[in-house]
């Protein structure tokens, strides 16, 4: 790349994002990010790389905006001048989708289009070219037409967010084809780490087990355990979607580790690390289950393997250790088997709990 890096990202403050920042910025790029005002601090996942933007080593620099306001992103867009831009921002929780649909269209499915569409104006006026990523998900596939999913596999939603997802990447898809842009869709499938949010179930499990190891909660309520993902960890799948703009060309790519386990064997393995028995301890809660649910996701990474040259450098095992691991650290437990992960040294934080999801 012979121009300036400056890469912008909305979802900066989510997990995805904050491993992408620091990816962006080991490689000597500019890193502008989007963030929404909100009556706490919500840069938790990102204060350790941030500068006061007056030193003049500063290469991380955040913007107020929301994918909702479309004015704001022209603004930033003219302002920060990016050549990259990593569409990451979303309400993410599939779950919360079913309650909270239309916030959850605009921000995930028009957000989209709102950014393509200043993207197209900004090129028009200024003739820089801009790379985009929009971060796609392996729920657009939902019910099962085929496994494992590949990037010819149909898409078949089963909630407000994936449908939202699947119009964001059709729309991706057009604006590439009718107006010649550089946009890729990333089909990610799970992915997860010690800052991967509370809710999700991974992270909800290993953090229920440092609180249970540490004697501060009893119990806990899961919904429907038998349906299966392909977890991967986060930090090899941002290398993926900045892999995907490098490209002499766009292109839409799975990402996935091509392995798939339930629920119920992601339980045996958190809890088996601090040697309790799941069942000892998970009830069920039927408030936890989906109006329709995913049963099965196992993607085929073929061709980001062959195209991108990526591979996921962490097997399920470790991605559960590291997670369990970071959990225990932040409650300041040792963890107990004495076998320590050197795969990824990273910070957890563990919130009070956080009542229904
Ligand atoms: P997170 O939920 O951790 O982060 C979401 C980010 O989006 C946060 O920074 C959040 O801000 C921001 N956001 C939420 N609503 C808006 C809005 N209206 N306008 C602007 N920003 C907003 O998600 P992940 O990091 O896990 O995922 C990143 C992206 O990848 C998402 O689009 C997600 O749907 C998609 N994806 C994720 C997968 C995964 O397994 N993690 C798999 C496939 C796709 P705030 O911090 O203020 O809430
Ligand atoms: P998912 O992730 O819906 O796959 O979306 P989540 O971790 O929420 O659920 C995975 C599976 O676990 C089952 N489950 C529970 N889920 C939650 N959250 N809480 C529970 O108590 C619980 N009990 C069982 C769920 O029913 C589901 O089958 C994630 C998000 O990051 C999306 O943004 C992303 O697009 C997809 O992964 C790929």
């Amino acid at each position: 790349m012979t121009q300036r890096k400056c890469a912008l990202i909305t979802g900066i403050t989510g997990q995805d994002g904050s491993y992408l920042s620091e990816l962006l910025l080991e490689k000597g790029y500019e890193v502008h990010g989007i963030i929404r005002r909100t009556s706490t601090f919500n840069t938790d996942r990102i204060d350790h790389i941030y500068e006061d933007p007056h030193k003049e080593t500063a290469k991380l620099f955040l913007h107020y905006g929301d994918l909702t306001d479309g004015t704001t992103l022209r603004r930033i867009l003219e302002e920060v001048k990016p050549v990259e831009i990593y569409n990451l921002g979303a309400q993410s929780h599939v779950r919360v989708s079913f309650d909270a649909p239309e916030y959850t269209v605009d921000s995930v499915g028009m957000g989209t289009l709102r950014l393509l569409e200043a993207i197209r104006d900004y090129r028009h006026r200024t003739g820089i070219e801009v790379r985009f990523y929009q971060a796609g998900s392996s729920e657009m596939f939902g019910k099962v037409q085929e496994v494992p999913q590949k990037e010819t596999t149909p898409f078949y939603p089963r909630s407000p967010y994936a449908c939202a997802k699947v119009y964001g990447h059709w729309q991706t898809v057009n604006y590439r084809e009718s107006y010649g842009m550089f946009a890729c869709n990333g089909i990610l499938f799970n992915h997860e780490s010690p800052r991967r949010g509370e809710t999700f179930v991974t992270r909800k499990i290993t953090r229920a087990v440092a609180r249970i190891v540490a004697g501060q909660q009893k119990k806990l309520f899961m919904g429907n355990l038998d349906s299966k993902r392909d977890w991967g960890y986060a930090k090899d799948y941002v290398r993926a979607m900045w892999l995907m703009l490098q490209q002499e060309t766009p292109d839409d790519y799975v990402v996935a580790t091509g392995e798939t386990y339930s629920v119920r064997e992601f339980l045996d393995l958190a809890f088996g690390y601090v040697n309790l028995d799941w069942q000892d301890y998970v009830e069920f809660d039927e408030r936890y289950l989906r109006p329709a649910e995913v049963e099965l996701l196992i993607g085929d990474p073929a061709k980001a393997k062959e195209k991108l040259g990526w591979e996921p450098s962490v097997t399920f095992e470790q991605l559960v250790q590291i997670m369990v691991e970071a959990d225990l650290k932040a409650l300041g437990l040792i963890p107990l088997n004495g076998n320590i992960s050197n795969a990824a040294p990273d910070h957890a934080t563990i919130r009070p709990s956080v009542g229904s999801l």
